[in-house]
């Protein structure tokens, strides 16, 4: 009768097991099923008690997130199955393995008691996805751990540790272990049982409001209204929890349900389940699957204790593997492994570490001057300056002292992976691996795929990336990757609109207005524009046929205004404090009139046009060229790695969502009216003019 539950008696007791793998997502036939295993033990006068646990699997990651926008309020919807369970005459006891995530954790609490294995994390990640709890969770939440605490968990989407869960009431009991879970939630279930329980216990706040300080949710909205930028859902969880807080729970459920519909309905809530699912998609390479041998990797080499070096070192440290630290002088050397311990320390200052784990972490770093201390290592990545000469002298001692089958990544952002994995005997074993500065923080990882790149260095790869907690993205080999190479006409655009009449501020302006971390000038001013400078170094003979392209920033290199470091570079800089600098709008007057380029008001529509366009053009044309192997990767590394507000999708969700015929005759308007230079750059990606002719909406290669 059941497919994905397995119901059985045990005494006085129905055991209701979810298995539905891999996460037991409460999809619709996992919600009619449940349904009716509930009701089958409702009526069962043998049960005194039901229990509800993950079969095998973690107890539930929620509502089917495939589901919104389809059969999500499908009967039983999961709203109303909820609020049937809650009513429930008999007692219920769930049983939390693994995760109760969301519909999870939401099935949990209309369970009157919950109990769960010291490991288990429980929370509402609903507002990563652009939505709101909407089965009763910002009703229960507030009436069973308070107001404000239930307001910081669900606006935070951050799940709980169980032992946490327990502190705060949200479980009433822990168990000894995961293996004994389901033997104590029944002996649980027992007692209560015995002891004549009522199913649903009275809340602990059963009026979450009374406690909060006049103007509370006012004066919260206007603390976070920064924070949260054009984001929808915080105000409509926000909402909900006020309405926990100021009426009764059937009112509330019924306002919460409408909610979460406005939510799901929201464009910013598709974008994020968008990148949701092109997160899962991302790992999966055509030609590799879980049969594939990977390489095992049990020592790490850095070459190059910078910043980045060090960086990259701390990911391995911090899950417990060695590396060895090379570096080409000893102060270097020192002065990057004392770096890595100032940020252990920092972290255990902030409570993230203890001392024992900085030391342990620390204990794994080896440093040396010897490339002979590299013989042994099983992956060598390169971090060193940016320069195909250097990488040369690297690649080829690597391939004299590194053992046979060792993985040899370079860390270059902009550079030919093929090139330098020419300069070695086995160019299969090479790979690049771009990570983002600071490379201990930042979770994107280009995992670039040289033409001899064998699969199962690919693979390797990707795995070790997700050990260390980074979300990889396969990237072809071209100028600058997804990445860099897409900031390169975004950047090109802001750069020609300061010599046409716009100010940085302005340009940068309408960027953060859509939700950018940062606008593109302000960007290059904190990485530098020195190092701007250098990585335009291999696209010069390309950058010759246009004067303008980077004359004004190649005027601030020579002046020697590199940015924030500086001082001076777009901005003058009061400490963090920026304004635009008047030399910096001379300077652009003066080149204007160099270049016969006739300045005029710019409007912020064609900021934004002229700028976003053009990095959704290269985006299009970087998957044309099969450099990104679907539109959801290189939304996954604008989104992750460039500050592209997730709530737009990143940048070709956010051209299907205002139209492709939109984008597409904007570039051609703009073409027309710029003459020769957009001619020269303005010219829309085959692949977005393939997709218009032929009426689609939705980006895919074919
Ligand atoms: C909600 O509950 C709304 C309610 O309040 C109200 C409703 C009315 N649905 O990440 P993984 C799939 S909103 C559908 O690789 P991990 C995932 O796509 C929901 N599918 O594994 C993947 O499929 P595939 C609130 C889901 O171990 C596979 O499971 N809940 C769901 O690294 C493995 O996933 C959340 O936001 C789902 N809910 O991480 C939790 N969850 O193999 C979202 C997973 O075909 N999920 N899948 O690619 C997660 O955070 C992680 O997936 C989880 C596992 C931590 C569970």
């Amino acid at each position: 009768m059941y497919t994905l539950i397995d119901y059985s008696l045990d005494n006085e007791l129905a055991l209701i097991g979810l298995g539905r793998a891999p996460v037991n997502a409460l999809g619709l036939t996992l919600r009619q099923e449940l349904q009716a295993a509930f009701r089958q033990a409702s009526a069962d006068p043998a049960v005194k008690a039901m229990v509800v646990y993950g079969r095998g699997l973690p107890f539930c990651a929620g509502a089917d997130i495939a589901e919104f926008g389809g059969a999500a309020f499908d009967a039983p919807a999961l709203p109303q199955l909820l609020i049937e369970l809650a009513g429930s005459a008999k007692p219920m006891v769930a049983a939390v393995g693994g995760l109760a995530l969301g519909g999870g954790l939401e099935l949990a609490m209309a369970c009157g008691y919950r109990i769960s294995e010291p490991k288990a994390r429980l929370g509402m990640p609903e507002i990563t996805l652009g939505l709101l709890p909407g089965a009763g969770g910002t009703q229960r939440l507030p009436r069973l751990i308070g107001a404000e605490t239930a307001l910081e968990t669900i606006l935070s989407g951050q799940p709980l540790r169980a032992e946490r869960a327990l502190e705060l009431g949200l479980v009433d009991r822990l168990t000894a272990s995961a293996e004994t879970l389901l033997d104590e939630a029944c002996a649980f279930a027992r007692e209560l049982v015995l002891a004549g329980a009522p199913a649903q216990p009275s809340a602990p706040h059963a009026a979450p409001g009374a406690d909060l300080p006049a103007n509370f949710f006012v004066d919260y909205t206007a603390r976070k209204s920064g924070q949260w930028k054009g984001q929808v859902a915080p105000h409509l969880a926000l909402e909900a929890v006020r309405i926990a807080c100021e009426q009764p729970l059937e009112i509330g459920l019924a306002r919460e349900e409408e909610l979460f519909k406005e939510a799901m309905d929201s464009p910013q809530s598709k974008a994020l389940r968008h990148l949701f699912f092109a997160e899962r998609e991302a790992g999966k390479v055509p030609g590799i699957d879980a049969s594939l041998p990977l390489r095992p990797i049990r020592k790490v080499a850095v070459i190059g204790a910078g910043t980045m070096g060090g960086g990259i070192a701390m990911n391995f440290a911090n899950i417990g593997m060695p590396v060895v630290l090379l570096e080409q002088k000893r102060e270097a050397l020192d002065r990057g492994l004392a770096q890595i311990r100032k940020n252990y320390e920092i972290s255990a200052k902030r409570g993230k570490l203890t001392q024992e784990q900085v030391e342990q972490r620390m204990a794994l770093l080896a440093g040396t001057l010897d490339y002979a201390d590299l013989a042994d290592a099983d992956l060598v990545i390169e971090a060193v300056f940016e320069s195909m000469e250097v990488k040369r002298q690297v690649f080829a001692t690597l391939d004299e002292v590194c053992k046979p089958g060792a993985i040899l990544a370079t860390n270059t952002s902009t550079l030919d992976v093929d090139q330098i994995a020419a300069f070695t005997r086995r160019p299969q074993d090479v790979i690049g691996l771009h990570f983002f500065s600071p490379a201990n923080v930042m979770r994107l990882l280009e995992v670039v795929r040289g033409k001899e790149t064998a699969l199962d260095v690919l693979a390797t790869a990707l795995k070790l990336g997700k050990q260390i907690g980074k979300l990889p993205v396969v990237s072809g080999v071209c100028y600058g990757f997804i990445g860099n190479r897409m900031l390169e006409p975004y950047a090109r655009e802001a750069h020609r609109l300061l010599l046409e009449g716009a100010t940085p501020a302005q340009i940068d302006r309408v960027l953060t207005d859509l939700g950018l971390n940062m606008g593109v000038l302000s960007m290059y001013d904190l990485v530098g524009i020195d190092v701007g400078y250098l990585i335009r170094t291999p696209l010069r003979e390309v950058l010759a046929r246009d004067p303008s392209y980077y004359r004004l920033a190649d005027e601030l290199y020579a002046l020697g205004r590199y940015g924030q470091k500086t001082g001076r570079g777009m901005y003058i800089y009061e400490g963090r404090e920026r304004q635009d600098d008047p030399e910096v709008l001379a300077m652009a007057e003066r080149l204007a009139a160099e270049l016969g380029i006739q300045r005029r008001e710019i409007s912020d529509q064609e900021i934004h046009d002229r700028c976003l366009f053009m990095l959704i053009n290269e985006g299009l044309q970087i998957l044309d060229e099969g450099i990104a192997l679907r539109a959801g990767d290189i939304d996954l590394v604008w989104t992750c790695g460039y500050g592209f507000p997730t709530w737009l999708g990143g940048p070709l969700h956010y051209a299907e969502h205002l139209g492709l015929e939109r984008v597409l005759n904007s570039i051609r308007q703009y073409r027309e009216q710029l003459g020769a230079y957009g001619e020269l750059w303005l010219q829309p990606a085959p692949l977005l003019e393939r997709l218009v002719a032929v009426g689609k909406t939705r980006i895919s290669k074919d």
